[in-house]
């Protein structure tokens, strides 16, 4: 197992990531992307998966975070590409339905690489403190079509908007761990190649 280290910078934004895909070899994640929530969501995406990252980031936040989430996706996702290789020895299909109080979300992954977000979630709110509700749908999507994965997520209902993003966030956790699991199967697909 190895570390990926991915950059990306533009006019708008200046991100880094390391990503240690099993939790091996960092001690613990470290995240300061400047969005509050957004932090939030990934620390407790990594507590829950057992994947450690270091995030930091720099955005035109001054604009709104909808570039520096975006590219924050963009980054960690290629960054899982690289760190996921040749995707063999992992159980590739992971799920799991995951509760916060009133909210109930489901998570369905195939990390073979087909890129591909279903994303159904509605939000009471417009705004999650200050961060718009609609920049998880773009977190998301940006992370599916970079990592090259299937992810399928749905919240089934849920009435507070805070409670709705964490159990999707843990939710993909779960099933990310599970996904990610080591089997003794050479490769989990008829085609010999994910
Ligand atoms: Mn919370």
């Amino acid at each position: 197992m190895s570390i990926v280290r991915k950059e990306r910078q533009t006019r708008e934004t200046n991100i880094s990531v390391t990503l240690d895909l099993y939790g091996e070899i960092l001690e613990k994640s470290k995240i300061t992307t400047g969005i509050g929530f957004l932090d939030h969501m990934l620390e407790l995406f990594s507590f829950h998966s057992g994947i450690l990252f270091e995030i930091s980031a720099e955005g035109d936040t001054e604009v709104d975070y909808h570039h520096t989430v975006e590219d924050i996706g963009i980054t960690l996702g290629q960054a899982m590409d690289s760190a996921l290789g040749d995707r063999k020895g992992i159980s590739r299909y992971g799920e799991a339905t995951i509760p916060l109080e009133e909210s109930l979300s489901q998570a369905v992954v195939d990390l073979a690489r087909r890129p591909y977000l279903y994303f159904k979630a509605k939000f009471p709110v417009e705004k999650i403190g200050n961060f718009d509700a609609e920049l998880i749908e773009e977190f998301f999507r940006a992370l599916c079509m970079n990592a090259l994965f299937t992810l399928h997520l749905r919240n089934f209902y849920g009435k507070n908007g805070h409670h709705i993003a964490e159990s999707l966030f843990k939710a993909f956790a779960y099933a990310m761990k599970r996904a990610l699991t080591q089997t003794e199967e050479e490769l989990i697909s008829t085609k010999g190649i994910l």
